[in-house]
C-alpha cells in the first residue's frame, strides 16, 4: 500500500500542476493611507511620441523627501488590457504602498512611471480592449518606452540613466510586456517582474534565450501569480524553463484570483528588492 502512494502520490501532484507552497500576503495595513507620514507626489506628464506620432500622457509618483540635488533610479510600471496610464492608482494605490514603505525605510528612493502601455492614436481602454489592433499596440509600445518615454524622464528628472537604476514591471499584459521587454533588452533593464504575466508573454525560449546571458546581466527576475487565476500556466511555464535552464528567479504564488489583490502584493514584495546590489 505504502509503495502504491508513493507511485501514485507525485503523479496526482503532477497533476495538479504547481506543488509550490502558497507565499504569504503583504502584511495588514500596507496598502492604508497614513496621515501620520510624508507623501509622496504624483503628477501627470506628457511627452511627444514619435512612435505613435502625438502627445501621450504617463503618470509619475515622485517619492516623500525627493531632491532635485540627488539623483534617482526608475522603475517603469505597466498595467493591464483593460487599463490606462490611470489603471494602477485607480485600483492599487501604489502611492500609499510606496508611502508606507519609504516611512520604514523598506525601499530605496525611486520614481515611478506608469505610462500608458497602448501605443496607438486612441489609446483609451474603450471598446474592444482585445481587439487585435489593440492586443498589437501592447507590443509596439517597446518602441514608445524606450525611445520616447525613457529619453524624456531622463531628461526631465533627475535619474540614473544606467541599466543597473532601471526597473520594469506589470501586471497581466503589463507583465508580459515587462518579461518581453525586460528580458529582450537586458541593456537597458536588469531589474525585471512580471505579476499574472498575460498570453502575450513570449514563449520561454524567445524569452530567453541565452540563458547564461540573462544569468550574468539580471539583478532580479521576479515572477508572481494567484493560485486561482487562468493565466498562471504562463507563468509556470516560464518559471519551469527559467529554472531548468538554472536561471535564478523569484517565483511567488498567492492565493488570489486575476486581480488588484495579486498585484498590490506583488508590488509591495518586488518593490522591496529593487536597487538593492548586496541580498539579491
Ligand atoms: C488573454 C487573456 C487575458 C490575453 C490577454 C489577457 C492577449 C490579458 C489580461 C489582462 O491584462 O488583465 O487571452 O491575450
Amino acid at each position: 500500500m505504502k509503495k502504491l502512494i508513493s507511485l501514485v502520490f507525485p503523479f496526482f501532484l503532477s497533476l495538479a500542476g504547481y506543488s509550490q507552497e502558497i507565499a504569504n500576503p503583504a502584511p495588514e495595513g500596507f496598502d492604508v493611507v497614513r496621515s501620520d507620514i510624508l507623501h509622496g507626489n504624483i503628477d501627470t506628464i506628457t511627452y511627444f511620441s514619435e512612435t505613435v506620432g502625438n502627445n501621450r500622457n504617463a503618470v509619475i509618483y515622485i517619492p516623500p523627501g525627493f531632491s532635485n540635488e540627488k539623483k534617482y533610479p526608475v522603475l517603469y510600471l505597466l498595467h493591464g488590457i483593460g487599463g490606462d496610464e490611470f489603471e494602477w492608482l485607480n485600483g492599487g494605490c501604489p502611492q500609499v504602498i510606496f508611502d508606507n514603505l519609504y516611512v520604514e525605510n523598506k525601499i530605496e528612493p525611486m520614481i515611478v512611471v506608469m505610462p500608458n502601455g497602448r501605443a496607438m492614436k486612441d489609446d483609451r481602454a474603450t471598446g474592444n480592449v482585445f481587439a487585435p489592433e489593440k492586443q498589437e499596440s501592447f507590443a509596439t509600445f517597446e518602441k514608445d518606452l524606450l525611445n520616447d518615454v525613457i529619453p524624456f524622464v531622463e531628461k526631465n528628472y533627475p535619474v540614473m540613466k544606467d541599466r543597473e537604476h532601471r526597473a520594469i514591471a506589470g501586471l497581466s499584459m503589463g507583465g508580459g510586456q515587462s518579461l518581453n521587454f525586460g528580458l529582450g533588452n537586458l541593456d537597458k533593464f536588469v531589474w525585471v517582474g512580471g505579476f499574472s504575466s498575460a498570453p502575450n508573454t513570449k514563449p520561454p525560449q524567445e524569452l530567453v534565450p541565452n540563458p547564461e546571458n540573462a544569468k550574468a546581466q539580471l539583478k532580479l527576475l521576479w515572477l508572481s501569480c494567484g493560485n486561482k487565476d487562468g493565466l498562471i500556466n504562463i507563468s509556470n511555464q516560464t518559471s519551469d524553463y527559467l529554472k531548468e535552464n538554472g536561471v535564478p528567479h523569484h517565483y511567488e504564488i498567492y492565493d488570489g484570483n486575476h486581480d488588484f489583490e495579486v498585484w498590490k502584493t506583488s508590488l509591495y514584495k518586488f518593490s522591496q528588492l529593487l536597487f538593492k546590489f548586496d541580498n539579491q
